[in-house]
């Protein structure tokens, strides 16, 4: 079952419920903000001081960072682009299967966006949920000129601890550590006693984040790089929404076109960006 929400401050969201699964998108960003299957923790976290306002980005669940990842070249552009603080249109839903509810939403250029990126384009999310998360996100030039894109879904995770987690999946992957801009090679699994920052490169297989009493596997297609942060102490105390102690909890391992896995769309083509989550 789908319905549609609004918060008194109109801020508008679907939830989703079906035998499997529930979860909650908000029209602004198309922009998922919890998942959990049927008497099952979140796999999502949320911060608990997350704006729910219509140009504030949601500090948790899977903010979708487009047409640009990071920072843009002309600084006074939206860090992480400006796909997660647009209006989507919900376009439809399929529950035809009473353990799966697929959705669209979609983000077209206008005004706005043309100021601030001078193309046309047609961005579409199809979300799938079920006892797993799947979510596609499709770029299709429908201007007469190419472009380049980088993007994430920026997937926040809930953890035990911060202290109780690995990730598998990165052995010997070359890594942009974008805290000191150096180039190095993962060596065995991610583990965390630090603020990480960092673009792993040449990904290719299934990522698995071990927690103390559950294993999340990530599978992503249309995509080489992987972003894995996590501010610890000192960043997390200049984040915005997020309490002070924000960062024992969540770790985003991100589903992304970044640093060198830019994509060039040709006028009229597609690239689709797709993370499995199971
Ligand atoms: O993906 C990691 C990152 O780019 C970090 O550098 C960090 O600043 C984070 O995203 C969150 O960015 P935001 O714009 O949501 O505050």
């Amino acid at each position: 079952m789908i319905t549609h929400k609004k918060l008194p401050n109109g801020f508008a969201y679907i939830e989703i419920k079906n035998s499997a699964a529930e979860a909650k998108i908000a029209l602004q960003g198309a922009h998922l903000f919890h998942y959990a299957r049927v008497g099952e923790e979140p796999i999502l976290w949320l911060s608990e001081v997350s704006d729910f306002e219509l140009g504030k980005a949601i500090r948790g669940g899977v903010p979708i960072c487009w047409p640009w990842f990071g920072f843009n070249e002309d600084r006074t552009l939206p860090q992480h682009g400006f796909a997660r603080v647009s209006l989507w249109e919900f376009v439809c839903s399929d529950e035809s299967d009473e353990k799966r509810t697929t959705l669209t939403f979609r983000l077209t250029h206008n005004k706005k966006t043309l100021q601030m990126w001078h193309y046309k384009f047609e961005l579409e999310l199809h979300v799938t949920i079920s006892d797993k998360l799947t979510m596609e996100l499709k770029t299709t030039n429908i201007d007469d000129k190419e472009f380049e894109i980088t993007q994430a879904l920026h997937t926040y995770f809930k953890v035990s601890h911060i202290s109780n987690v690995s990730v598998k999946g990165f052995n010997k992957n070359p890594y942009l550590d974008a805290l000191t801009y150096k180039n190095k090679v993962q060596d065995g699994d991610i583990t965390f006693n630090q603020e990480v920052d960092r673009v792993y490169q040449e990904v290719d297989g299934i990522i698995v984040l071990k927690d103390k009493k559950r294993e999340i596997s990530i599978n992503n297609d249309g995509s080489s790089s992987v972003v894995v942060w996590n501010p610890w102490i000192e960043k997390t105390l200049r984040m915005s929404a997020m309490k002070k102690d924000a960062y024992e909890n969540m770790l985003c391992i991100e589903s992304a076109n970044a640093f060198d896995d830019v994509r060039v769309v040709k006028p009229q083509k597609s690239h689709t960006l797709k993370a499995t989550i199971f």
